[in-house]
């Protein structure tokens, strides 16, 4: 018997956080799941990729430090115009994994200064409940577990770490390849059309498996998109996949 899941209108109507609310409601808005991972290392392409996939996306998942010409100027404020133009939000997928203390410095400053601009960021919760209180106005999504192969995210971690994520108010999410209880948004990483891994130990499903087995919420994608010939029609081939496969999952 397959169980049921709840609807992006029915976890808008339960979303306590602001940012969770922004996320559904982009979804509903322009009938889409997709967050486009940009890991890519200059700023032009970066800012090329965000114009062409902007249409079709929810967020544009960054790694900010992988930019080598990275210049707020240059960089972010350009970003962000391009991220309201299209309407989509700024996912910095830092990965905190630190004490409290270093995280907050790690959030504020440096040349980064993701406070300024991240809509919503990923943490490690691995230092524990009080390490995720700095990310105060930006949404935490926690990393529950990985999609590579090895990965030390057992059975056991993803437990100790839901509990974490569940009890924080600042956690919007969780990024897992496993079902996650209701209350927090899914992410869902390690999703492809043409390939099943990358021979560096990245695992990949299609977006019908994870939204039909984990019930997930949103998918990301890197190289199905960013590396593909035509960037702009793969954010919509993804998007079209996603949307379906939520449609068949409800
Ligand atoms: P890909 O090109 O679609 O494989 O990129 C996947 C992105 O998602 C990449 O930026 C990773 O850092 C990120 N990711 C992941 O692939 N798997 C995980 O478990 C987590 C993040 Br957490």
């Amino acid at each position: 018997e397959e169980k049921t899941r709840l609807s992006y209108q029915q976890k808008f109507e339960l979303a306590q956080h602001s940012v969770s609310k922004k996320l559904l409601e982009t979804a509903l808005a322009k009938e889409s799941n997709l967050i486009a991972s940009a890991d890519v290392t200059t700023t032009q392409e970066l800012l090329e990729l965000a114009d062409k996939v902007g249409p079709h996306i929810i967020a544009l998942k960054t790694h900010i430090d992988i930019i080598s010409d990275f210049d707020y100027q240059n960089t972010i404020i350009p970003l962000k115009e391009i991220a309201s133009r299209h309407k989509f939000l700024l996912m910095e997928d830092r990965k905190f994994a630190d004490i409290g203390n270093t995280q907050e410095l790690q959030f504020t400053s440096g040349v980064f200064r993701i406070t300024d601009w991240a809509d919503f960021v990923t943490s490690q919760v691995i230092g524990g409940f009080e390490s995720l209180d700095c990310f105060k106005n930006v949404g935490v999504v926690a990393i529950i577990g990985m999609s590579s192969k090895g990965t030390l995210t057992s059975n056991n971690y993803r437990e100790e770490a839901l509990k974490v994520a569940l009890s924080h108010p600042n956690v919007i999410g969780g990024v897992s390849q496993n079902p996650i209880p209701e209350d927090i948004l899914l992410f869902t990483p390690g999703v492809n059309l043409a390939d099943s891994g990358d021979g560096k130990g990245q695992q990949y499903n299609t977006p019908e498996h994870v939204f039909k087995t984990l019930h997930t919420d949103f998918i990301i994608v890197g190289r199905g998109i960013y590396k593909s010939e035509n960037p702009e029609t793969a954010a919509a081939t993804y998007k079209n996949a996603g949307w379906n496969a939520y449609l068949n999952s409800l």
